[in-house]
């Protein structure tokens, strides 16, 4: 096993590593900013270093800093958590060439994915469904990319190959707009991402994202867990997720997720991943895949039983996967609700003191939180302060049981979104389950025009 690992995060994502390296009896070092000297995963690690001011680009950024932090304490591997540098090519390249365990895929698997054109042909080549799309990169010719947006059929989407998770996309109606759609897409690309290469797919009016989750050891095996439903979102920020997703068969699962595993296989893929599916009309339509944990992987580790963590630090320290496909039993369903520290309606972070902290519990409820009384919430990163996750044994309990969680929980001092979340989990579309990605924006904004109109 491991004996000492890099903890390359912060918040809850930290303290959920530290306590998965606590239980293999891997040793802790916990990297943290200046701001962050008081959080509580830095006072529960076997050893801390300050790598930086409160800027994360000066901090959970800075690759020679971690790899420093490695060095002066003789640690074997860095764990990148979410976010930060987990799914940096350059520094799980950096992280090796060190001599460190980098706690994620091969750097090349990561720039594999991270070049959303180049993904989505590795994928259709193994066999994933994909949105039909011009399956490589636009040329300048405007008369080449009004014939491919023909063949695709109005309305598509223009991506940039660089972007991802939300950014650097367009929507194009009529092929009017397609030239000046591609060329504004291109050089918001090239800005933000320092490429100006973009796609096109067919775009999707309704979707679900629905996620599976797998796991790779690198050595020839792969198994999936089942999936997530993502829908519940604003602004391309998941809001609530579940597992499993309503309405998805036992069949399907198996089938998408036997898809998975082999293309997973195929390329060689180590630890987890997530592959990104559009849902509509019954069918998946591969988007994304994503190299890292996730934020809702509790939902997944509460249905199967599997500790996702745990299994990243086993297959980093050379183990085969242990367990089966056939060990997998979905069972009940999870729900999760991010806790954010932001006013619940006008979504402004709303950092500061943590004056009175009270966690819910009862059976089949997890709290997944670096927050304490007495914890400043610093303006410096994201306002994520928590994740409260359910299980049950099916849907309509797991929801019964998060309703109750919700009111039990106590965060005073600062604003929550907790409000915000108990009208979603009130709200009889989610109640009724399988609502597209629009939904929860719709729904806020006939909040909103009604509450304008009283006054
Ligand atoms: C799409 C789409 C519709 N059609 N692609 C947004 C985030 C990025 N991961 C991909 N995204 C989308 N791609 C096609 N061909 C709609 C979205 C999309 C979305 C996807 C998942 C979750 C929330 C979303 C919100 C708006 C748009």
């Amino acid at each position: 096993m491991l004996d000492k690992v890099v903890i390359a995060n912060r918040g809850e994502i930290a303290l959920r590593i530290l306590r998965a390296c606590h239980a293999l009896g891997i040793r802790t070092v916990a990297v943290h900013s200046t701001v962050d000297r008081n959080l509580k995963h830095v006072a529960m690690a076997d050893e801390s270093v300050c790598i930086g001011p409160a800027p994360s680009t000066e901090s959970y950024l800075n690759m020679a800093s971690i790899i420093a932090a490695a060095e002066v304490t003789d640690a074997q591997a860095i764990h990148p958590g979410y976010g930060f540098l987990s799914e940096n090519a350059d520094f799980a390249e950096r992280v090796e060439q060190s001599g460190f365990i980098f706690i994620g895929p091969k750097a090349d698997t990561i720039r594999l994915m991270g070049d959303k054109v180049e993904a989505i042909r590795a994928m259709k080549e193994a066999g994933v469904p994909c949105v039909p799309g011009s399956g490589g990169p636009l040329g300048d010719d405007n008369a080449t990319n009004i014939k491919i947006a023909r063949e695709i059929g109005y309305p598509i989407i223009v991506k940039a190959a660089g972007g991802g998770g939300g950014r650097g996309m367009r929507v194009v109606h009529t092929e009017a707009h397609l030239n000046a759609a591609i060329q504004t897409t291109k050089s918001e690309a090239k800005a933000a991402f320092g490429n100006d290469m973009v796609y096109m797919e067919k775009f999707l009016e309704n979707p679900r994202h629905v996620e599976i989750q797998v796991l790779a050891d690198g050595q020839g095996n792969a198994i999936h867990l089942g999936e997530r439903d993502c829908s519940m979102q604003r602004r391309h920020q998941k809001v609530v997720e579940e597992a499993p997703a309503p309405g998805i068969s036992l069949e399907q699962r198996a089938e998408i997720g036997k898809v998975c595993v082999e293309a997973c296989i195929r390329i060689g893929y180590r630890g987890a991943g997530t592959f990104e599916f559009l849902y509509e009309n019954g069918r998946f339509y591969f988007i994304e895949m994503n190299t890292r944990i996730q934020v809702e992987h509790p939902v997944t580790e509460l249905v199967t039983g599997i500790d996702l963590v745990r299994e990243q630090l086993m297959i980093a320290a050379g183990h085969k996967l242990s367990i089966k496909q056939s060990d997998v039993v979905l069972s009940g369903h999870a729900i999760e609700c991010r806790i954010n520290a932001e006013d619940p309606d006008s979504f402004l972070p709303s950092p500061g003191l943590i004056q009175h902290f009270h966690a819910p519990g009862g059976p089949g409820v997890r709290v997944d939180s670096h927050i304490y009384e007495g914890y400043r919430v610093p303006a410096n990163y994201d306002s994520m302060i928590g994740k409260l996750i359910v299980h049950g044994p099916d849907r309509e309990t797991a929801i019964a049981r998060m309703r109750v969680a919700l009111s039990e929980m106590v965060v005073d001092g600062i604003k929550t979104n907790i409000p915000l979340q108990q009208r979603i989990l009130s709200d009889a579309g989610f109640q009724q389950g399988g609502m597209n990605i629009h939904y929860l924006e719709k729904r806020l904004k006939e909040q909103k025009e009604k509450s304008i109109s009283i006054v």
